[in-house]
């Protein structure tokens, strides 16, 4: 068994592409961002905004100087920014009701318990990532903005969620073209509670290191149709047979979390072969969801996916060391 590497890059892993082996191994994604805050594209509700621009400046700096080992960096969130939060969160809670899966139900009142979450208050990462520590072992970073699939999914080996801290533009509260606080904590968070789902995403995470690009352009795909937009089975309590959201963005986009569960769009039933090479668009409602039996049959089939992907050896998380393990070396 390998012991992890003191510096990166090391004889052992040199076979394919550079993987990180050790939790402070991923401050190198810290400023390996594709897009973020400083740099809106032109068609960002924000992009004339100045003000907006200089206020995501801010927030993302936190996360640039951020290192494995530092406290997580609190936002003082302005009554502006509280108010989009608010709107958001008022809107999605009341649908999520009907709408979400049985395990998000579950959890969000926990989080509103422990966490802050509530439509006066922005939660902050350090008490999520404590919550979640307990609950799973996952926990939070902060990221300027979308990192490569590569980076983001490598993290998700060491139970590590990047998450960004930045509210969208207050001109349309309920749209936003990249990842923000809203579709973090209300999307993504509370699955990351569960042990099957934050398994699940762990066996992904798993996957990417070292992987093909090929095979990392698969695995975000699966990514994609599960931890973003998957359904799942639930019975409704008259034991008919139901359907709900699991999927981050389903559950912070009330426009597609209504059409998802419309019965307009083509279902399928969860196959990780077939769903990582299935194309998608990324700036409309998606045309195909992949509906799960369950967390639990999900993770079993993502695992066997996983080994089928050819790896020169097998690898594993020690979450007491925080370090990857190369184990069956050949
Ligand atoms: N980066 N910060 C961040 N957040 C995401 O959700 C994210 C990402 N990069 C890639 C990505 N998601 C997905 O498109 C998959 O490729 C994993
Ligand atoms: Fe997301």
């Amino acid at each position: 068994v390998a012991s992890a590497s003191p510096t990166v890059n090391t004889a052992d892993t040199a076979t394919g592409p550079w993987f990180p082996r050790k939790m402070s191994d991923l401050d190198v994604f810290a400023e390996r961002v594709l897009s973020y805050g400083a740099e809106l594209d032109a068609d960002h509700p924000g992009f004339t905004d100045k003000d907006y621009r200089a206020r995501r400046e801010l927030i993302t700096k936190n996360a640039k100087e951020y290192r494995t080992g530092m406290p997580l960096p609190s936002v003082n969130y302005t009554p502006d920014e509280v108010k989009t939060w608010g709107l958001v969160y008022d809107k999605l809670t009341a649908m999520y009701t009907n709408s979400a899966c049985r395990e998000h139900r579950y959890i969000f009142p926990l989080l509103e318990a422990n966490c802050g979450y509530a439509r006066d208050n922005v939660p902050q990462q350090a008490d999520i990532s404590r919550f979640l520590k307990e609950c799973t072992g996952f926990t939070l970073r902060p990221v300027m903005g979308l990192l490569s699939s590569r980076d983001f999914l490598n993290a998700l080996a060491f139970r590590v969620f990047y998450a960004t801290q930045y509210v969208r533009h207050p001109s349309m509260p309920f749209y936003t073209p990249e990842p923000d606080i809203c579709h973090e904590l209300l999307g993504h968070v509370p699955l990351f509670a569960d042990p099957d789902f934050a398994d699940f995403s762990h066996t992904v995470g798993l996957a990417s290191l070292g992987a093909s690009d090929e095979e990392v352009k698969k695995l975000a795909t699966l990514y994609w149709f599960t931890v973003e937009f998957g359904l799942c089975k639930e019975k409704n309590p008259d034991g008919t047979d139901g359907l709900k959201a699991y999927g981050a963005g389903l559950l912070s986009s009330t426009g597609e979390l209504e059409y998802a569960l419309s019965g307009k769009p083509e279902l399928r039933p969860f196959d990780p072969a077939k769903a990582a090479v299935t194309p998608y668009p990324i700036t409309e409602y998606q045309p195909v969801y992949y509906v799960a039996e369950s967390f639990r049959t999900m993770k079993e089939q993502v695992v066997e996916y996983a080994a089928s992907l050819k790896r020169p050896y097998a690898m594993r998380y020690n979450s007491a060391t925080e370090a990857i393990e190369i184990l069956d070396s050949k």
